[in-house]
């Protein structure tokens, strides 16, 4: 399927509730809304009709065509070593991590440093839902209904200078609040980087929410990024710094494993992890006798993403 940006971004369907409440106060609002009514199951019409309400945001067609990873999946079943390393963990762990209020510093190659907080940043784009296929480099997927805006409009707002080549995304790391980090597991503060034509490419985005709701901790609240035809580690989780930078930066996972992770890691099934195949992969949700299916290359958006690897050997650019 072939996109573009006017079938990314559809004719809004912009509620009214977010009309009146003005961004600035609505991931506010929903904090709230969730905190007040924290035990309500997730699957309760109650529980999905709130959340709806809180949210406006623009239903893309885009995707829609997937078959969904349930919510219980999608938010049970993580990684987010920062809690813990099994999948289980960021759902369980995660509870207490505090995400409002939250600043965003932009650094490097910039007119100037500056810091954004999360209400103004959503002031920049309307919230778009983006229905995405998400694969792990471990070999598991999923499809996810994230809630996000365009990269590329926190980009535009941060003024980079021609200097900038790469993007740099740190994320928090707080020992008081994640076990993970008193751990050396990783080389902490969990890092990504993108090229800078991947970070404005129109797939890539910075997401809220999902399924509607605001991002759940553990999914990388309250703000993570999604770039869905990589694998799933260059999408960093609770971000709180985006540095513009002239050199390909030092991720957690290539410092952790050179051989094993590259920086680009776009999803290609012909170029195997050394220790299991890319080839196939196991869609989350099917039960343990389901068949694994193909991996696509690039994820199966070849065609939106290609272009930016040509004449590139991906063998060697893992
Ligand atoms: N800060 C941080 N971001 C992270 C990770 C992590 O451990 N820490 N794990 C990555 C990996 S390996 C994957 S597969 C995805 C998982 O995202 P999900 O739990 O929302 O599906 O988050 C990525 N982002
Ligand atoms: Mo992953």
């Amino acid at each position: 399927m072939k996109i573009n940006n006017s079938e990314i971004i559809p004719a809004s369907e912009i509620t009214p509730y977010e009309t009146y409440m003005g961004r600035r106060d609505f991931i506010k609002a929903a904090s709230a809304a969730l905190m007040t009514a924290p035990f309500l199951s997730f699957n309760s019409e109650v529980s999905a009709a709130t959340s709806a309400s809180l949210f406006g945001y623009t239903k893309s067609s885009y995707g829609a065509d997937e078959k969904l990873t349930s919510y219980n999946e999608v938010t049970n079943y993580n990684n987010y070593y920062e809690f813990g390393t099994s999948k289980s963990d960021p759902a369980l762990e995660s509870k207490e991590l505090e995400t409002h209020p939250w600043t965003v510093s932009i650094e490097g190659a910039v007119k100037k440093n500056k810091q954004i907080n999360l209400d103004d940043l959503l002031k920049l784009a309307p919230l778009e839902e983006r229905i995405y296929r998400m694969r792990c480099v471990e070999g598991w997927s999923m499809v996810i209904p994230w809630i996000g805006i365009p990269m590329s409009k926190l980009i535009q707002w941060a003024e980079p200078t021609s200097n900038a080549k790469f993007i740099e995304f740190v994320s928090l790391a707080d020992q008081s609040q994640m076990p993970g980090v008193r751990t050396n597991i990783l080389d902490w503060p969990y890092t990504e980087g993108l090229r800078m034509d991947e970070a404005m490419h129109p797939l890539t985005i910075l997401a809220v929410g999902l399924y509607g709701k605001l991002l759940p901790n553990q999914n990388g609240a309250p703000l993570r990024l999604v770039v869905p035809w990589k694998y799933g580690f260059k999408n960093a989780k609770s971000i709180v710094k985006i540095r513009f930078v002239e050199s390909m930066p030092k991720t957690s996972w290539v410092k952790a494993g050179p051989k094993e992770y590259g920086f680009y890691a776009n999803v290609n099934p012909m170029v195997d992890h050394p220790r299991w195949t890319q080839s196939t992969e196991r869609r989350i949700g099917g039960g343990l006798f389901t068949p694994r299916i193909k991996t696509k290359l690039f994820n199966g958006y070849a065609e939106q993403v290609a272009h930016m690897y040509t004449g590139m050997d991906l063998v060697k650019n893992f």
